[in-house]
Parts: C-alpha cells; structure tokens; sequence
C-alpha cells in the first residue's frame, strides 16, 4: 500500500499488484508494500485468497542489485516471506515475463504459482556471483526436486513454464497474469485446497536423501566449467544443505553463504558486468529517443566463416538472411558448412531436431551483389584487404536500397576510407562479429566520421536482437580489442626473447582466468599469416619467423609453438621450440635469465591497460566499461575479473603506471611509458570508474 504496490478486492479475492518499472525489482518501496499489503489481506476477514501479481512487463526479477554493497535498507525481504508462507489464507503467485532470482524466490513462499505461456522462471543469482539468498536454495529443491534445482541454481538458466509446469513448479498456464491468477485463487477456495507450504513438504527430497550421488553427479556436470568462479560451488552447497539438514537450519546456511559472496570481489565484478553490458547499448552523443530503422531483412556478403557464422547468427533470432557469394561453389561450400554446423548441435541436443531446416530455410545463398536489393541492412564480410572492401561498397552503393545500413566486418580497416567510395557515407559503419560468430556475443559497433546517429542506433539494436552484445568504437586501427590485444602479443614476444618460454606465459594468462594464452592462441589461429604480412611491410619477428620456416604454422600442421598430436587440439610443450628459441637468442647474442611469474603476469595485462588509457584519451571507446564489455564478451575476459579496467582500478592505477615506468626502463622500450591519462589519474589517486561517474554528472 504505497505508491508501488497496490491491494485492491474483488469480493473474496484479494489481489496484490507491484508496479515498479521497468523489472519490479524487490526495491525497500517493493518489500515494504509487499509486507503492508499481503498483512492487510490477511488481516480483512472477507478475504479468502490472495493474488500476488505484477503489472508491466515482467513479474518480480530479482532483488533491486543496485542496493547491493550499500548499507541494507529495511525493511528485508524474509520478513514478508516468512508472513506470506504462515498466511492462513492461500496466496498465488500469477506470474508472467521472467520470474527471476528473489522473484522466484517470492514465488516460492507463496502457496501456489500459476505463469503464462512464455513466462521464465529462474534463479540466475550465480551469473551475479550469488547464490539465492531468499529460501531459493531450500525451497526450489522442495518444488522441483534437487536435480532440476542444482541445474537452476548452479547454472543459473532459466526454465520455461511448460518446463515448470511438468516438474510442478507451477500448477497451471493462464491466458492472463492478473485474470489467470484471479481464476485459479477461486478454484482454491472453491475446491478448499490445503495450502502448499513448501518449506514443510520433503517428499521430492527423499531420492536424494537415500542416494546422494544423484545430486553429487549433478553437481560435478555442472561445476565443470566453473573455473575460477566461487559462486557455483557455495550455491551448490546450499542446495546440499536442503538435502541434509531442516529447512531452518538450511536456511541459516543459506544466508551464510549469500552474505560472504554478496561482499566478495567476484560478484562485486559480476554486477558490475551485468550494468556495464547494458551501459554499453547506450551510444554516447546520439540524442535521446534516435529511433533504430526497421530491419526485416539482411543481406551477408562472403560465406566464408564469418559470413556463416553471422548469417547463423540471424538465422537463430528468426530474420531472413541473404547470402551472397562470387560463385556457386563458394556458396554450395558455406551453406554445406552451416548446414553441418547445424545438425552437430542438433546431434548434441543444442537446439530441437527441427531446427536446422528451419533456421536454414531462412538462408538464402545466391550469387550476385545486385541481390542486397531488398536488405534493410547489409554485412559485407570478404577478404580483409582495403582494396577489395573498397571494390565490394562501390557496388553496393550502386545495388543497396536507400536507407539501408551498409556495414563492414573488418577487424582493423579504417571504416571512414571505406565510407567515402560510396555516395552514402551516413549509412556505413563497421559491425566486427569476433569468430565464431555464431557464438561469440561481442560486436564492436565502428562509428565511422560521418556515421548517422539512427545508422548507429539500428546496428545497436539489431545486434541485442541477435542477442549479441554490442559495444560501439571509434575508428583506429584493430579498434578496441585487438589494438589492446596487440600491445600483450608485442610484449610476449620480447618476454620469449628474455629467457621465458611459450609455456610459462601461457600459463601464467591461462591461471588468471583467460581462455588461452598468446602462444597457444597463435597457434590456433596460424602463424603463417602474421609471418606473410611481416614479410610484405619487410619486418622481422626472429623467433616466430624460424618457427614458420621450419613449416610450423600452429594446429594446423601439426606444431607452432607446441606440438600437437593428431585429431588433438592439446597443446603440448616441445624441446624442438626450446633448442628454436635457445640456438635464436645465441644467434642473436641475447642473454637470458629467469623471467617470474610476476613479471609476465604485469607484462601481459599493464601494456593493455595502458593502451585502454590511450583509447579513452582519444575517445575511441566512450567509458571505461565498454573496453570491459568487449574483453568479456570477444577475448573470454573471466568475469570475476569485471574486465582489465576494472581489473585495473582494483590493482591500483599508481602501481600499474609505476610498473609500466618501470618495465620501460628496464626493457628499453619507450612504448611502456605511462600512457598520459593513466599517470593523471595515478597521480590524484583515481580511478578509472571516476570517469564514468564524471561523465554521468555531466
Ligand atoms: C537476487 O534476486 C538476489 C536475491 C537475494 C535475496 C534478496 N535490479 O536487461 P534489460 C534494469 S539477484 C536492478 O535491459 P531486458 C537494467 O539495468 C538478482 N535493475 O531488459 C536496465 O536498466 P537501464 C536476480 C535491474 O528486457 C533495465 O532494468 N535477478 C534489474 O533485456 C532493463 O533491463 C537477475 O539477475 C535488477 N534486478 O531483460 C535478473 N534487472 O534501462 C537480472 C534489470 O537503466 N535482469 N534491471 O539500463 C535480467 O536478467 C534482465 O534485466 C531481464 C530483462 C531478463 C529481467
């Protein structure tokens, strides 16, 4: 009963509705008004059941996580869970849009639940580095059974309502929340249900109180993958508790583990991802309410990989795609690609047997540049060469319906050069999907000079409607992520010809939580194509250079900087590179010594840093937190880290730009100087989130 939740009365129904946009997240005004309105229900004797839906357009979904790390402000949520599941008076959670985390866990203090058709249910809370901190560890198990709630709450997916109704998580599907719920309240008190407190009822625990290896099992599948993270395994140990212990003391155990997670640097990193992904879809310097155009279809030049995998990308969130190649066989040759790529996913249970001939009946392959004709926005993804860009948007300046967006998938070219051969320089600008594009989320959004703010807007919309998360860049070279990745492959390098071997850098990168180190992802990609472009701008990089004339080209002949063995993807360390590396440095009249883990650690992540530093200065990315977004989302950043400016502001940035002096010094190399930005800011002791506040003042 305050301005956000509201009681109204339709006879002997109660119905109890929260209306605070844009997610009715469990605010202090929420939990208060939740408390006040469910008493007085209970309290007003000619109520016989309540409904506890939301307007908008979502059910609760979650905590307010922008209260979190701040002071607790009451009243607390367990104080209404605790009155609602004691109600006499039956109370139904009517559910629509996504009940998520503490939403869910509202949900499940009430007595019964009912959900639209395409309502979530989930508790995600471990994407954040929580674990549910509502009684979702104790009473999911209870509802579902513990091998269904260990996968909810350990992976942190959501569950559709035809799932939960199968697993009686929900009682019913309804046309309507409100109505829906209202309907199901009369046939409660109509047919006196006993009410369903779940907090009493252990009967899905039983199997695994009998057999714990039914949830141990359950939980190893699904920690697998968790390196690194603590969340996943206090969450899994609190679901453990429901199994073992009464609800009460699971309970106790339950809040134990939130309040320790809910103050670590693990989820204090994951929050600030989750903001910083959505800050990132707000494009610095577009005026406000710029309305993206409508896209109905896409056109893709190139069916290479990347081609592919951005058709695929469409293909998946149900837009018609166009595919355009030189010739048939080129075409015949990336749509049999897709087409394997589809059915082996199928074949893993990734998506439904249907689903690669729906997704390909969406792909058009034709050959043709005249055929972007009817596209409201194009992808050109050919070779990566100036020329042949330049070549491909002449035509399509010719062929491309006016007002479409033309984009580029370069990865490095300079988006303004290649603007200018065409009469419509408003409408172009870079998409760079990062390989594979059928799964890698990031796309950096290249603003070129002349970019117009709607152009931008709509490659902004359309990449979260092909949920990829977009992060918009000025035009430099590599853009953001690669000209930052090229100051760590400049810097491992120099650490080979010092005394360090591939090995231990890779080590060092991989045990900080990244996916690969440079070494073995030189390999992966090919050595030979950094050795061609040495050769063609005539520089020399002695150690990878012997290794490609020794035929070394990385996984795929078998040895780079490892050695593979057949049909593995394992990189294993080689006594060959060693002697390489070794007969290099003596040729050379290097001297080595013992290079510490410490150093490599500063020398692979401080140069980025710094070059972050510059792409502020220059304005390439707008915020800190876009250069965060794209290393979690393109280079497999760990997200307990938040990204390497986050990361950066919880080293300390005097100690990074002391390092960096200090490294420049030692290493001659003037590159390492501080970057300009990043000594002001060490110099008056802050941060680089101070310039995101700075600019949210302004
Ligand atoms: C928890 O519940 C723990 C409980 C412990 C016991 C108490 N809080 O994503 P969108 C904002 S942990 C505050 O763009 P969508 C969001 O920042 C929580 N704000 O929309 C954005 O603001 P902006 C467990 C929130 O339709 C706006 O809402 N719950 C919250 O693509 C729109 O968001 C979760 O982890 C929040 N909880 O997706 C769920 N949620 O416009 C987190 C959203 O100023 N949320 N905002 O930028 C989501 O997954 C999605 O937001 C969504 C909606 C699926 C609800």
């Amino acid at each position: 009963m305050n301005e956000v939740v509201k009681l109204e009365r339709h006879d002997a129904i109660a119905i109890v509705t929260i209306n605070s946009p844009p997610v009715n997240a469990l605010s202090a005004a929420v939990r208060g008004g939740i408390f006040e309105c469910m008493k007085a229900a209970i309290a007003d004797p000619e109520v016989k059941a309540i409904v506890l839906t939301c307007g908008g357009r979502t059910f609760i979904a979650g905590a307010d996580i922008t209260e979190f790390g701040k002071p607790p402000k009451p009243p607390g949520l367990q104080e209404a869970l605790v009155l609602m599941e004691n109600s006499p008076k039956p109370i139904i959670a009517a559910i629509h849009g996504t009940a998520l985390g503490g939403g869910l866990e509202v949900a499940l203090a009430c007595h019964y639940r009912v959900a639209t058709k395409e309502a979530k249910l989930g508790l995600p809370e471990v994407k954040l580095g929580l674990l549910p901190g509502a009684g979702g560890t104790q009473r999911l198990p209870r509802a579902v059974g513990p091998e269904l709630a260990v996968k909810m709450i350990v992976g942190g997916d959501p569950i559709s309502a035809a799932e939960a109704l199968k697993h009686g998580l929900i009682e019913e599907i309804v046309e309507g929340p409100a109505s829906g719920g209202e309907a199901f309240a009369r046939k409660v008190v109509a047919e006196k249900r006993p009410l369903r407190r779940l907090r009493d009822d252990d009967s899905k625990l039983k199997a695994a109180k009998a057999d714990r290896s039914i949830f141990t099992n359950a939980v190893a599948a699904l920690t697998k993958k968790a390196r690194g993270l603590e969340a996943p395994f206090a969450a899994a140990d609190a679901v453990g508790a429901a199994i073992d212990l009464p609800f009460d003391e699971g309970l106790k155990k339950e809040r134990e583990g939130f309040l320790k997670l809910v103050s670590s640097d693990q989820s204090k990193a994951q929050r600030y991802a989750f903001f910083s992904e959505r800050e990132a879809a707000k494009i610095a310097g577009v005026p406000e309410g710029t309305k993206a155009r409508p896209v109905e279809r896409v056109a893709i030049i190139g069916a290479g990989t990347m081609g592919g995998g951005i058709a695929m990308s469409f293909a998946n969130a149900g837009i018609p795609v166009t595919l355009i190649e030189t010739g048939e066989e080129q075409l015949k040759r990336g749509m049999g690609i897709m087409q394997k790529n589809y059915e082996a996913t199928a074949a893993r249970g990734g998506i439904p047997a249907d689903a690669p001939a729906k997704r390909m009946g969406l792909i058009t392959g034709v050959v043709g540049l005249e055929n972007v004709k009817d596209a409201d926005l194009v992808i050109e993804a050919v070779f990566e060469t100036m020329a042949v860009k330049k070549e491909v948007f002449t035509a399509l300046d010719k062929f491309a319906k006016k007002g479409a967006v033309l984009a580029s998938n370069t990865s490095y070219l300079n988006i303004d050069e290649i603007a200018k051969v065409t009469s419509r320089p408003q409408d172009v600008l870079g998409m760079h999907f990062f390989s594979p594009a059928n799964v890698m989320k990031l796309c950096e959004i290249v603003r070129a000079d002349k970019t117009a703010p709607d152009a931008l807007t709509t490659a902004v919309a359309i990449a979260r409607k092909i949920a990829k998360v977009p992060a918009v860049v000025g035009v430099c070279d590599g853009f953001v992520g690669n000209r930052m990745l090229a100051q760590r492959g400049k810097q491992a390098e120099k650490l080979l010809f010092e005394g360090a071997l591939p090995q231990q850098v890779d080590a060092v990168v991989t045990k900080f939580g990244m996916p690969m180190g440079p070494f073995a992802m030189g390999d992966l990609a090919g050595l030979d194509i950094g050795w061609r472009s040495r050769k063609d701008r005539g520089i020399k990089s002695e150690i990878a250079d012997a290794l490609c004339e020794a035929g070394r080209f990385g996984q795929k002949t078998g040895k780079g900087y490892y050695k593979y063995e057949a049909g593995s993807r394992a990189a294993l360390p080689d006594p060959e590179v060693e002697k390489l590396i070794d007969e290099t440095l003596q040729r050379l009249g290097r001297k080595k010594r013992v290079v510490s883990d410490d150093e490599i650690l500063e020398r692979m992540m401080y140069p980025m840093i710094n070059e972050g530093a510059r792409i502020l200065e220059e304005g390439i990315a707008a915020r800190p937190s876009d250069i965060d977004v794209i290393w979690l989302y393109g280079y497999g950043w760990p997200i307990y880290r938040g990204g390497p400016m986050f990361y950066a502001d919880q080293v300390g940035l005097k100690h990074i730009a002391d390092r960096l002096s200090y490294y420049a010094k030692e290493t001659n190399d003037p590159s390492l100087e501080p970057a300009p930005l990043l000594k002001r800011l060490a110099a008056e002791g802050k941060t680089f989130a101070s310039l995101a506040e700075k600019a949210k003042a302004a």
